[in-house]
């Protein structure tokens, strides 16, 4: 490119010194040199740090800043999408230099090369999505490797995302920190925790934008909080390498999230068991205790598909052993509890006991696959066992191995794999003359431990929060090479951007109150949105011993999150749903079950966010960006596009006050009342009751109660239409595990109403779950008639307390349903 812009940057940039080496903040200057390749644009700039920018699409741009000039070896462990950018086309506009795919659709962005460099991103339509503060432009300091940038905004700009942070719905004007921390019975507020997803998507005037800030080390980011006219966000180490997601033309939360999971991986589908309801304490032990809690269940009648072994299973907590005392035969056990529809999910920790006599820490230690110190030593550092070594989990030889050690646990019969303490997070040695600290930096390795890093060797600083991600990896991948006809199930406390891709998360160790409750709903929401779409908390909080009504409504709230599961601390009162007596018994059943009836929409939503990177969870102004009163709602929750769920979370409540997003009515799912877009409403909320909408013109897949997912195909389906708005809804059936539904194995029959119409698309086949019944909401009187593929049906069932009608089919073979005139639908 010639052109009298490029020749001036030429002049100055022979008139410019090069980078002075001092120890303090520098900001990047001029533009001093322009390198154009075919799909990247290279700045060099007068303090000598390089700028590139990329568009792995149209919409998506990528900007790296590089303090050394020299951009290495492309890698990240977020990143999944390694396919080539697009081709640039780069032309000037007066200083500027204006930057787009070559192909012309989808943002631009607009370099100002001098007097200092400043970039401005803009969308499809040519409006500003991220620009550069000129007041405090991107900054780096040579001497300790810091860097960050700064970003102009809005008031009224709210930010959402961050994976998982003990915060409010929006984080405008917060300070968020990224360093993974193993912090035991977090406050609400506490920052950090356990996860680090530098991803967020802004939202203002009802548009989107997300950017994703792939730096391993040590970030934050103040979204305001210092000065509401700007954010920033820096490492203390690394490349200032940022993603801008630009949302398209729509701008919409949906397709920000669709282009961030295309680049950094998708969850897959769950089997289906890992959906149902999951027992665990800390620990259930000896055997005889599993074995009689497993029964409970059953007896009374409680669904349930998971127990959990925590770390009280093992042989003084060496990995992959059980206790020859407590479980001395884990195979029959196992056998006893799958024969009784239960799957079996053990704990497994990265510390490693270091004992010559344990044949696991020989093995490693032989293979050299131990993480070390500066001095090349073993990092040997306390937890449960004592003295351990620990994999270096960013070296591909000791994933593998690790991966390799499932095979035993596999053999018995355990079907699920849970990685915990994986921030890392290591005991702190007593000290009488310091406080204990929850973010002491001794919970973890020293920064200077030495990675591997997968050929690009680095210390603790710029690994620490990956570590937890890539012992997920480990598991996940481990468990594909020994079960590939099985769908791994891991779940990880820590992880990094991307980590959707290996395991679920939970929250790790929340607390027994209803403060926590109450933030499960911005906590769990917003970790969705960050890309991971298997995500729950300890149902009654970690530690402690919740009031019966605290258990009961968090059962409640927790019923319709995907990853379902009761958890709690070693030295609390037992926590199973019968506990606690009557009423409590019986409403508790009523949760687990509801999560049941529920089960077919829910493991639909996940298939589709297989493809999509939709999560089933969503806050409300995902769906509503556009409604101010969704923005910062952080008491309810939408599953999928069709449910609307607003739980108790206050104590003593026995009705509360539930808004809906404005552009579509709802209707109660329980009576059929209906309710505007746009209103509040106080609602009926006595004990037994967790409040519950659809959307109107939805089809919701539910089915009877079952006792696991194992007796799913038992049962016929029902497809609960909700009348009132033309719409549609469908359900997705496969095997439940195995991956044939990667290759056409699976079916999915569609609904579309049409006033009160209902046609019906469902594929012929005997392999699923039939499809036996459609049932209208929102029927106010008794209807004359129904009529099934034109013939008048006079069989059906009406009840007026619920407004609804429920017409059993005879077979699947049906194409339209009409619900016929003389029905008064409100
Ligand atoms: O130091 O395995 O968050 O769920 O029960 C505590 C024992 C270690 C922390 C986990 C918690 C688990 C517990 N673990």
């Amino acid at each position: 490119m010639r052109s009298t812009l490029l020749r001036a940057i030429a002049v100055v940039a022979t008139f410019c010194c090069t980078a002075p080496a001092a120890a303090a903040w520098q900001t990047l200057g001029h533009v001093s040199q322009v390198q154009r390749a075919d799909n990247t644009l290279t700045l060099l700039t007068s303090s000598g740090a390089a700028v590139r920018i990329a568009f792995t699409s149209a919409d998506v741009v990528r900007v790296r800043v590089q303090p050394a000039a020299e951009f290495g070896r492309d890698f990240s462990y977020a990143v999944q999408d390694r396919s080539a950018p697009a081709r640039l086309r780069v032309t000037e506009d007066g200083q500027a230099l204006i930057v787009r795919a070559a192909s012309g659709a989808g943002a631009s962005v607009r370099v100002t090369t001098t007097p200092q460099l400043l970039l401005e991103i803009l969308d499809a339509r040519g409006d500003r999505v991220v620009a550069d503060d000129p007041a405090r432009p991107t900054a780096f300091d040579a001497a300790t490797g810091a860097i960050e940038t700064s970003k102009q905004r809005s008031p009224y700009e709210l930010y959402y995302g961050f994976g998982e942070k003990a915060l409010p719905m929006s984080r405008h004007q917060q300070y968020m920190t990224m360093w993974n921390s193993d912090t035991p019975g977090y406050a609400p507020g506490l920052d950090p925790i356990y996860q680090t997803i530098p991803f967020f998507i802004a939202l203002r005037d009802g548009k989107s934008y997300g950017v994703f800030f792939d730096n391993t080390y040590r970030s934050y980011f103040d979204m305001g909080k210092t000065d509401a006219a700007r954010y920033t966000f820096g490492a203390s180490g690394g490349e200032l390498d940022y993603y801008v997601f630009t949302g398209g033309a729509q701008r919409s939360p949906a397709e920000v999230l669709r282009d961030y999971t295309a680049l950094t991986g998708r969850g897959a589908l769950p089997p289906l068991w890992a959906l149902g309801y999951q027992q665990s304490r800390y620990s259930y032990a000896p055997d005889a205790q599993v074995r009689q809690i497993a029964q409970t269940f059953r007896d009374k009648k409680i669904p349930a598909d998971v127990i959990y072994f925590d770390i009280g299973y093992m042989d003084d907590y060496r990995i992959f052993t059980w206790s020859p005392q407590d479980f001395p035969e884990p195979k029959n056990l196992l056998g006893e509890l799958h024969a009784g529809g239960f799957h079996a999910v053990t704990i497994v920790d990265p510390g490693i006991k270091v004992d010559a006599k344990f044949a696991i820490y020989r093995d490693g230690r032989e293979r050299g696959v131990f993480t070390r110190t500066p001095a090349g030593e073993e990092l040997h550092a306390t937890v449960w066992p004592g003295l351990c070594a620990f994999p270096d989990f960013t070296k591909a030889k000791a994933r593998a191995w690790f991966g390799t050690l499932y095979a035993g646990f596999l053999d018995q019969g355990v079907d699920g794999f849970w990685n915990d303490m994986n921030e890392p997070g290591v005991f702190v040695p007593a000290d009488a003359n310091e406080p204990a600290l929850v973010h002491d930096p001794r919970k973890t390795f020293a920064s200077d431990t030495r990675h591997d890093g997968d050929g690009e060797p680095g210390t603790h600083a710029r690994y620490h929060n990956v570590y937890g991600m890539q012992m997920a990896r480990a598991t996940f991948e481990g468990l594909q090479r020994l079960r590939p006809q099985d769908r791994p199930f891991v779940l990880t406390r820590a992880g990094y951007a991307g980590v959707q891709r290996y395991a679920a998360v939970w929250t790790g160790d929340n607390a027994s109150t209803w403060d926590h409750l109450a933030l499960t709903i911005p906590m769990l929401t917003n970790l969705s949105i960050s890309g991971v779409p298997l995500v729950g908390a300890d149902i009654g909080g970690f530690t402690g011993s919740p009031s019966a009504e605290l258990y009961t409504r968090w059962l409640q709230a927790a019923a319709l999150t995907p990853f379902m599961r009761t958890h709690s601390a070693i030295d609390t009162a037992p926590r199973e749903p019968w506990t606690r007596g009557a009423p409590f018994e019986a409403i508790n059943r009523a949760a687990i079950e509801l999560r049941y009836v529920f089960l077919p929409y829910l493991y639909t939503l996940f298939a589709q966010s297989e493809a999509s990177g939709i999560p089933p969870l969503r806050p409300l102004w995902f769906e509503y960006p556009r409604d101010p009163a969704a923005r910062l709602r952080d008491d309810e929750y939408l599953v999928g596009h069709d449910l609307l769920v607003a739980p108790v979370v206050h104590e003593g409540e026995t009705k509360r006050r539930v808004y809906f997003p404005q552009g579509d009515a709802w209707r109660d799912w329980e009576d059929g009342t209906r309710h505007e877009g746009g209103s509040f409403a106080d609602v009926a909320a006595p004990l037994e009751r967790l409040p519950l909408f659809v959307r109107v013109g939805a089809s919701v897949p539910t089915q009877p109660v079952v006792q696991h997912t194992g007796e799913m195909l038992r049962v016929p389906l029902t497809f609960t239409v909700a009348l009132g708005a033309d719409g549609e809804g469908s359900v997705y059936a496969d095997a439940g595990n195995g991956f044939g539904y990667r290759h056409g194995e699976s079916r999915t029959a569609r609904a579309s109403l049409r006033g009160t119409t209902l046609h019906l698309d469902i594929p012929k086949s005997e392999k699923y779950q039939r499809i036996g019944a459609v049932e209208f909401i929102g029927v106010a009187t008794k209807p004359a008639a129904i009529k099934i593929d034109g013939k008048t049906v006079r069989d059906f069932s009406f009840d007026a307390k619920t407004q609804r009608v429920r017409v059993v089919l005879s077979s699947e073979d049906v194409r339209e349903i009409v619900v016929s005139p003389g029905t008064r639908s409100r």
